[in-house]
């Protein structure tokens, strides 16, 4: 059984007469398109919903590194290991602008990886699951990096001021990795028929985890209603899914491999393409912490936590032993 969330009552927008006036100033601004910066007043709701998506974007960053870091050693040649080491770097750094942009709203790094460690935290669900071959890190780049770009794209233009600008930057660096996984799709299509059937293998395999990286469908998202009243989602899950879909279905195409949904149809009166939900208990299952590699990622986060601690501790120690000195200097 997997625990579906249900939409309540509290989920509700309230209208900005049901507002106090600090509130209802504050959605004036937010619908006028100002920022708002860490400083200012916000809702209480506001400032839990921006910590709770910018640290689950920033533990799915991190978390994210794990797959594809394990085929560094692996890649098939020099060129490929150096852009693969680089492009898992960047998304080290990406953890870190978003820890920073969360931590401006008064929580700490150290708190929310704490609270991942403990279950209480989410990262995507797509990061739960095994990269078995080359093929798989091909896969990544395009359907992961390229779902994660539709999804960043509008967030740049987000309500709150440092992950807008987070974002910006982050959106940069992820379209150089969507362009590098499409680069070995299509030389593996382009390859023997052993690795085309590794490309199409691959891409089978994570066609429809990809489409779960959205989110639930609309009908079952609780947050979205309220995330977009305050602009710090600027389109629905379904929306941005769609218009996945329809960009990653011509890019199929054109390495000649299929997309495994037999029921894929272009509908004109929409202007996209129909195409089957993924299995949406396997999604609630993985996000409840029960998919095929959860254990394996978290245990590998923690060993990382805890063999860094001396580290950490040292460049703590180092950092005080410099300050007294200089003060005793002064
Ligand atoms: N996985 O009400 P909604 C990357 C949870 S990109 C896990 O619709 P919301 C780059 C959701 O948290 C990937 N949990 O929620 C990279 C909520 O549970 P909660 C990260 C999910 O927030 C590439 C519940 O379900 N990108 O890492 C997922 O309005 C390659 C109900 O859902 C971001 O985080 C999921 N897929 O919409 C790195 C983007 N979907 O918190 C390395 C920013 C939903 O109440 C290698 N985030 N849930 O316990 C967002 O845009 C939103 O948070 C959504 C979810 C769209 C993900």
């Amino acid at each position: 059984m997997y625990a579906q969330m249900v939409k309540t009552d509290a989920d509700r927008v309230r209208s900005l007469d049901e507002m106090s006036p600090e509130e209802r100033a504050f959605q004036e601004r937010v619908d006028r398109g100002e920022k708002i910066e860490p400083k200012e007043w916000m809702p209480e709701g506001y400032r839990k919903t921006l910590i709770r998506q910018i640290g689950q974007h920033a533990h799915s960053e991190i978390v994210g590194q794990l797959p594809e870091g394990n085929w560094i050693t692996r890649a098939p040649t020099l060129e490929r290991k150096a852009i693969l080491l680089a492009k898992v770097q960047d998304e080290a750094g990406h953890g870190l602008y978003l820890y920073c942009a969360a931590e401006t709203l008064g929580v700490s790094r150290d708190e929310l990886i704490e609270l991942l460690h403990a279950g209480k935290m989410k990262y995507s669900s797509i990061f739960n699951y095994p990269t078995l071959n080359w093929a798989d890190i091909g896969a990544v780049g395009w359907l992961v990096d390229g779902a994660a770009i539709m999804n960043q794209v509008p967030l740049q233009r987000t309500s709150f001021g440092p992950y807008s600008r987070a974002m910006i930057r982050i959106c940069k660096e992820e379209s150089f990795h969507q362009r590098q996984g499409y680069d070995i799709m299509m030389k593996m299509a382009k390859g023997t028929p052993a690795q085309k059937a590794m490309a199409q293998d691959a891409l089978n395999r994570f066609w429809y985890p990809a489409l779960m990286m959205f989110g639930p469908s609309d009908k079952d998202s609780v947050h979205s209603a309220q995330s977009m009243a305050w602009k710090i989602k600027i389109n629905t899950n379904d929306e941005l899914r769609q218009k996945f879909v329809d960009q990653t279905v011509p890019q199929a195409q054109y390495l000649g491999l299929s997309i495994p949904d037999p029921d894929l149809k272009w509908n004109e009166e929409k202007g996209g393409y129909d195409y089957s939900e993924p299995d949406w208990s396997e999604f609630f299952e993985v996000i409840a912490g029960n998919g095929p590699c959860n254990r394996e990622r978290m245990n590998a986060r923690v060993k990382a936590w805890e063999d860094g601690r001396w580290f950490r501790e040292a460049l703590v120690a180092h950092a005080e032993k410099r300050a007294t000195a200089r003060i005793a200097a002064e």
